[in-house]
């Protein structure tokens, strides 16, 4: 790693030790700039390092709500705004037992270069909650939101900050969000993406995710004269981003073999029909309910208890869509071992450094979620568009911008790492694409 690089990376491991999934970000950025640091004092003069790896503000608060039973409960509450040298901080609110600063962190820095990469002028941002979504009731939720909302309103806006879903924040989610905030300020404004279409959300952004990571995927096979024709895919999760994207590969004519949940995976060798998509969809989105239940259901349909679905059997394609780390060094071997000639990240960080690595020497296209997964905050932006035009675009409209965004992405990763000397690189490209946007705006903006 370059000098410079190596010594703000072992002064934030120091301060933060515990920030373990923020470093991991870290590291992987900063492994990937290092040419782009050998090449240029500029960044080290003005400090861009130091300063990209400190949030501008960190807003963390105290969500008490009542549940059904009348019992008080308290949750944390976070708003990281990372960055805002190229927009407004924008980025997901996540609502998961698992949220801490470290991974709310990680998000928000990733986010400050994925929101580059796709050419819209949006900073990067980062929220959530440690709250748990199962098991409660649509109105202990709406408390939720709103009391989470009654706290976040005032740090937020059309032109500072514009939080959108993310692992258990959805349209439901959302639509509580906004109407507390409408409320509050007692203004309609664009303050949140992933609306609904009954109030101003736009089309394709549920979908947007999910086809994006599709259509990245489709430019890294093209490099390669191949495509999903045919072709075996593995997704994980089945939430948000894992549905849209079995939609999309389905309609190019691929074969979605697997998909999971925390309980474990399902795998349907012979690829799950739309029916059994459906089946899905309506099964976690409007019941709530388990991937196991798919099994029950479908004889042609296997359940593997509490397993990821890489090392099941062979594939080309392994798209993970649930979360971070879910895949590491022993599931990269067995999906090389099994054939697998590309991996495209519908999640945030689901591979492991070591996975990523092995991919790379082992020759699979790996398209980086920071890449692969800009489809979803792109069309937030649009959305952002369409709400200041006080317009809405029709489905194709939307879905033949986020396809033109997605194939700018993919050209400008590739553009760099071989403006760097790294053949298709996808990591390295898309790293430093999007932190010399960021960085440069930095310069002109001065301290
Ligand atoms: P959802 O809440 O809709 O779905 C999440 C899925 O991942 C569920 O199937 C869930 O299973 C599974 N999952 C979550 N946490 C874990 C865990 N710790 N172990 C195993 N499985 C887990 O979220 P999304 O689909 O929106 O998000 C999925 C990923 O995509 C996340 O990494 C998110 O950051 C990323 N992403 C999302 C975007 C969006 O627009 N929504 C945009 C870009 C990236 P279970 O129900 O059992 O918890
Ligand atoms: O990780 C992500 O890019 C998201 N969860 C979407 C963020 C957004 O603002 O649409």
């Amino acid at each position: 790693m370059n000098n410079y690089a190596q010594r703000v990376y072992e002064d934030l491991q120091q301060e933060l030790p515990w920030q373990q999934e923020f470093l991991q970000s870290v590291f992987e950025v900063f492994d990937s700039l290092s040419p782009l640091l050998d090449r240029d004092g500029r960044y080290e003069k003005h400090r861009i390092l130091e300063r990209i790896t400190i949030p501008e503000r960190i807003i963390i608060f105290q969500v008490p709500w009542v549940d059904d039973k009348e019992n008080i409960q308290i949750n944390r509450g976070y708003r990281v705004q990372f960055n805002s040298a190229i927009g407004p901080y924008k980025g997901g609110l996540r609502f998961h037992p698992s949220v801490n600063l470290s991974i709310l962190k990680f998000l928000g820095f990733e986010q400050i270069f994925k929101n580059s990469l796709t050419t819209l002028p949006m900073g990067g941002g980062k929220g959530g909650s440690n709250f748990d979504p199962k098991g409660k009731s649509d109105v202990e939720i709406m408390r939720f939101c709103q009391n989470f909302m009654r706290e976040l309103q005032s740090h937020i806006g059309p032109d500072t900050d514009v939080p959108a879903g993310d692992i258990g924040v959805g349209g439901r989610e959302i639509g509580y969000l906004f109407g507390m905030y409408k409320k509050i300020v007692n203004a309609h404004q664009s303050v949140l993406t992933g609306k609904s279409l009954n109030f101003g959300g736009s089309l394709i952004r549920p979908e947007a995710t999910g086809y994006g990571n599709v259509y990245f995927a489709t430019e890294m096979l093209k490099t390669r004269k191949e495509d999903f024709e045919n072709r075996r895919v593995m997704i994980s999760g089945s939430g948000n981003v894992a549905q849209f994207t079995a939609q999309k590969i389905i309609s190019e004519g691929g074969k979605v073999i697997t998909m999971s949940d925390s309980g474990g995976s399902i795998l349907c060798k012979d690829g799950l029909t739309p029916e059994k998509i459906e089946f899905i969809m309506n099964l976690k989105n409007i019941n709530r309910g388990r991937i196991s239940e798919v099994a029950k259901h479908f004889s042609d349909v296997e359940f593997f208890a509490g397993q990821k679905p890489w090392q099941l059997t062979e594939t080309a394609v392994a798209l993970p869509s649930a979360t971070q780390n879910e895949l590491d060094l022993n599931d990269a071997k067995a999906l090389v071992k099994n054939g697998c000639v590309c991996v495209s990240e519908g999640a945030n960080m689901p591979s492991t450094p070591d996975a990523v690595q092995y991919f790379l020497e082992n020759q699979v296209l790996f398209g980086p979620g920071k890449a692969a997964n800009a489809g979803g905050v792109a069309t937030s932006g649009l959305e952002m568009t369409q709400n200041a035009m006080r317009i809405g675009w029709g489905a194709l409209e939307v879905d033949t911008r986020l396809r033109d965004i997605m194939r700018s992405i993919h050209i400008i990763s590739k553009n760099t790492a071989e403006e760097f000397g790294s053949g298709d690189n996808y990591v390295l490209g898309a790293n430093i694409a999007g932190f010399r946007k960021v960085a440069d705006a930095m310069i002109d903006l001065g301290v």
